[in-house]
C-alpha cells in the first residue's frame, strides 16, 4: 500500500499556526535547515549583490550558498555570468578570492584554463580523443534587476522574476545603481537560523527600544500602527510636515519617481515589497544627522529630499535607496544556528572619500543597526532553544510582514514537500 504517513517536517509545516511564529525545530534542527537549503535558497532568486561588484571585464566575485561556490564574472563583452566554481577536471575549487581580476580562469592544481565565457581553453595532456567543448564551466542562472544581481541554482528557475523586475524596475532605476561603486562592505555573522534574521528585518515594532541610530532618520510611518493610535500619529506628522506623509507619495510620483506601496510578498513565487518612505523631520538619508552623506548625489537627482525607497524580497534581502547613497543586505545561511549578513554602501562611482562623504558618516547608523539586530536574532535563537519555548503570537498591526515572511517561507516550502 502507498505510504501517506508525513514525514516529520511535512508534519511540521501543516501544523504551523497561522499569525505566529514558526515552531522551534524551523529555527534549530539540521534537517529542516539542509531542507530550506535545497528548496528555499537551491530553487528561488538569491540576492547576492551589485553590478558595480564586478565593474570592469576580468572581474570575478565569489559567493557561497551552503556547499555551493558561485563565480560571477564579467565577460569582455561586458555580459556578467555566473559559473559554479568548479573545476571540471577534477573539481578543484577553482576561485580562492572574494574579488579578484582575472584574464582566464585558470586552475591552480592542473592549469585547466577558461575564458570569461566559461568555455575550457586550455588543457595540456589530455590526448586527441578530449573533447574541450564538453567540458566548460557549469553555468548558473544570473539576472540583473537594475543593477542588483540575482542567482537561482536551480535548473528551472521560477519565471516570475521578469514581473518583479517590470514591477520593480521603475523604482530603482532613478537611482542608477550601475553608476554606483561599492564605498563599503561589511560582513557579520548573526548568532541565529536564517528566518530570525529575515523575521527580525521585517518589522520595526523592535525599532524604538533598540535602534538609537535607525530611529533618527527613519519615521515609523509604514511599519504599521494600531487603528486607535493612527490619529495620534496623523496629529504628529501633520505638526512636524504640515501634510500627512502620505501625500508625499503624490510629490514624489510627480518627480517621476514612483513611490506607492507594491506588495507581493506572499503572493508570487518571487515575493517581494517595495515603497518609497519618508524620513523623519527635514530627512535627507540615513545618517545621524539626517543630512546626505555623500555630496555627490545618485543618479540625476539634484535634491536629496527623496525619502528612502525600501526594497524587501523573498528570501534573502532588503535595501534601501536613498538620494545620496544606497544600502543593500544580503542574508546567506551557514547553518542552523548562524548566519552571514552581508551589508554593502553604494554611492556614486565618481564620489571621492574624504572629499564628497566621509565613510564613519556614510555607514554609522546601519552598523550600529546590524549590530543591534544581531543581539536581538541572538537573544531569540537563544529563546527558542529552551523546552518552553512555544510559537507566540505576531501583532497585526505592525508584524504583517514578518508572517507575511512566514506564509511564503511555509507556502514554498509545502509546495515542493507537499503537507
Ligand atoms: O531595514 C528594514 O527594512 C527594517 C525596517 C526598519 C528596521 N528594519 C531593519
Ligand atoms: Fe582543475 Fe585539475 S582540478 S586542472
Ligand atoms: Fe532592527
Amino acid at each position: 500500500m502507498l505510504d501517506v504517513t508525513p514525514t516529520p517536517l511535512q508534519r511540521l509545516l501543516r501544523e504551523r499556526r497561522p499569525g505566529y511564529t514558526l515552531a522551534a525545530p524551523f529555527y534549530l534542527n539540521p534537517e529542516v535547515f539542509e531542507a530550506d537549503m535545497e528548496i528555499i535558497f537551491g530553487r528561488h532568486w538569491i540576492y547576492v549583490g551589485v553590478e558595480p561588484d564586478v565593474p570592469e571585464a576580468g572581474d570575478v566575485m565569489v559567493v557561497e550558498i551552503g556547499k555551493t561556490s558561485v563565480a560571477i564574472v564579467r565577460d569582455d563583452d561586458d555580459e556578467i555570468r555566473a559559473f559554479h566554481n568548479v573545476c571540471r577536471h577534477r573539481g578543484a575549487r577553482l576561485v580562492h578570492e572574494e574579488k579578484s581580476t582575472v584574464g582566464n580562469l585558470v586552475c591552480r592544481y592542473h592549469s585547466w584554463t577558461y575564458d570569461l565565457t566559461g568555455n575550457l581553453i586550455h588543457a595540456e595532456h589530455m590526448g586527441p580523443d578530449f573533447k574541450k567543448g564538453c567540458h566548460g564551466l557549469k553555468p548558473v542562472h544570473i539576472r540583473s534587476l537594475a543593477g542588483l544581481l540575482f542567482i537561482c541554482l536551480a535548473d528551472e528557475p521560477p519565471a516570475d522574476f521578469d514581473e518583479m523586475a517590470a514591477k520593480l524596475g521603475p523604482y530603482i532605476e532613478p537611482h542608477n545603481v550601475r553608476e554606483t561603486k561599492v564605498a563599503f562592505q561589511k560582513d557579520i555573522i548573526e548568532p541565529g537560523n536564517w528566518k530570525l534574521t529575515m523575521e527580525n528585518n521585517r518589522e520595526c515594532y523592535h525599532c524604538g527600544a533598540n535602534h538609537p541610530e535607525l530611529t533618527v532618520p527613519l519615521f515609523a510611518y509604514g511599519f504599521g500602527f494600531a487603528p486607535e493610535e493612527m490619529d495620534e500619529h496623523d496629529r504628529a506628522q501633520a505638526e512636524r510636515y504640515g501634510c500627512l506623509l502620505k501625500t508625499r507619495h503624490g510629490e514624489w510620483e510627480a518627480e517621476g519617481l514612483p513611490s506607492k506601496e507594491i506588495d507581493e510578498l506572499d503572493t508570487m513565487i518571487t515575493g517581494f515589497r517595495t515603497e518609497r518612505l519618508p524620513l523623519d523631520g527635514d530627512g535627507e538619508s540615513h545618517t545621524l544627522d539626517t543630512k546626505a552623506a555623500c555630496k555627490r548625489l545618485l543618479g540625476n537627482f539634484t535634491n536629496a529630499k527623496l525619502g528612502g525607497l525600501s526594497v524587501w524580497t523573498q528570501p534573502n534581502s532588503w535595501h534601501h535607496f536613498l538620494g545620496d547613497h544606497i544600502v543593500t543586505f544580503s542574508v546567506l545561511p551557514l547553518d542552523a544556528e548562524r548566519s552571514l549578513l552581508r551589508t554593502k554602501w553604494l554611492v556614486h562611482k565618481d564620489a571621492v572619500e574624504g572629499v564628497d562623504y566621509d565613510l564613519a558618516n556614510l555607514i554609522g547608523v546601519w552598523e550600529a543597526t546590524n549590530d543591534q539586530d544581531s543581539e536581538l536574532v541572538g537573544i531569540c535563537q537563544q529563546g527558542v532553544a529552551s523546552p518552553a519555548y512555544e510559537p507566540g503570537p505576531y501583532s497585526p498591526h505592525t508584524e504583517m510582514l514578518v508572517e507575511k515572511f512566514c506564509n511564503w517561507y511555509v507556502g514554498r516550502m509545502a509546495a515542493h514537500l507537499g503537507r
